[in-house]
């Protein structure tokens, strides 16, 4: 897959921006900013995004009847192998799209879609951030703040993209079924014990261990009432 990166100084998100412009931009446009003065988080929260951060929206146009459901998943997968492969760190996956070095959150995913058709796929990810505001309450981190060196944002844009471009063009040909193991192989739940709690808006929390994922990318939860299949959800993690 091609991309063409377009790169602003400011924003207010990428996301944003690749939304309101997607009808008219091809596949793989790229809309990067070296800061975001509004980032979008999932649920009308905010993601804090200060100058030397890595913050990216591509936008896509799958081809019709193919299943792209697990498309955060794959994000996040690519950004994990970006993250190691740029820094040494292994990122692991919280379900479905967070990356933790160890229990703090280096990167987030943000899926939009205007249309069925067009779907906007936002990529944050912590590269030179000495810190972040009292409201995150330490559970952030960054490349920086774990190793200690400075990064080159552009390169760890180059590298995500590098891992992102054959994961969708997998995804939509061949479904998650394939990717699934080496999305597993990060996931934070199959090494933690993987007792789990899930919110989900107003609904009431579930409670459980992990089971697996599906090969859609729903999170199998076993509860004291047997599976559930989770669509879509918060994730907090409790040591068993
Ligand atoms: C996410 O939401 O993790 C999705 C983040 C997506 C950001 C990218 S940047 C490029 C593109 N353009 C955008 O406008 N957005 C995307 P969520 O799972 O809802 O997590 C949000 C929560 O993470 C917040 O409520 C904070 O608790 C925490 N948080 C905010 N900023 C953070 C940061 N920079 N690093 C780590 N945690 C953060």
């Amino acid at each position: 897959m091609d991309f063409t990166i377009h790169c602003f100084d400011k924003l207010p998100s990428t996301n944003e921006y690749a939304v309101s412009k997607a009808e008219s931009l091809p596949e793989g446009a790229v809309i990067t900013t070296l800061c975001q003065t509004n980032g979008r988080g999932r649920l009308g929260r905010k993601w804090e995004s200060g100058c030397g951060g890595l913050y990216m929206s591509v936008v896509l146009k799958p081809p019709a009847g193919a299943d792209i459901r697990a498309l955060p998943l794959i994000a996040g997968l690519a950004a994990s192998c970006a993250v190691e492969k740029v820094s040494g760190l292994k990122a692991m996956l919280k379900w479905p799209n967070d990356l933790l070095v160890g229990s703090k959150k280096i990167a987030g995913i943000l899926t939009e879609s205007k249309l069925p058709i067009h779907i906007v796929c936002g990529i944050g990810i912590n590269v030179n951030g000495e810190g972040f505001s009292p409201e995150l309450g330490g559970k952030a981190t960054s490349l920086f703040i774990e190793t200690g060196r400075k990064f080159s944002v552009a390169d760890v844009q180059g590298v995500t993209l590098g891992f992102f471009g054959p994961l969708y063009e997998n995804l939509c040909s061949r479904g998650f079924a394939g990717i699934k193991n080496g999305y597993l192989s990060r996931c934070v739940h199959v090494s933690d014990g993987g007792f789990i709690k899930i919110s989900n808006g107003g609904e009431r929390a579930e409670e459980g261990y992990f089971s697996g994922i599906t090969d859609e990318g729903a999170l199998l939860l076993s509860t004291g009432r047997g599976i559930k299949t989770i669509l879509a959800g918060d994730v907090s993690l409790r040591m068993a």
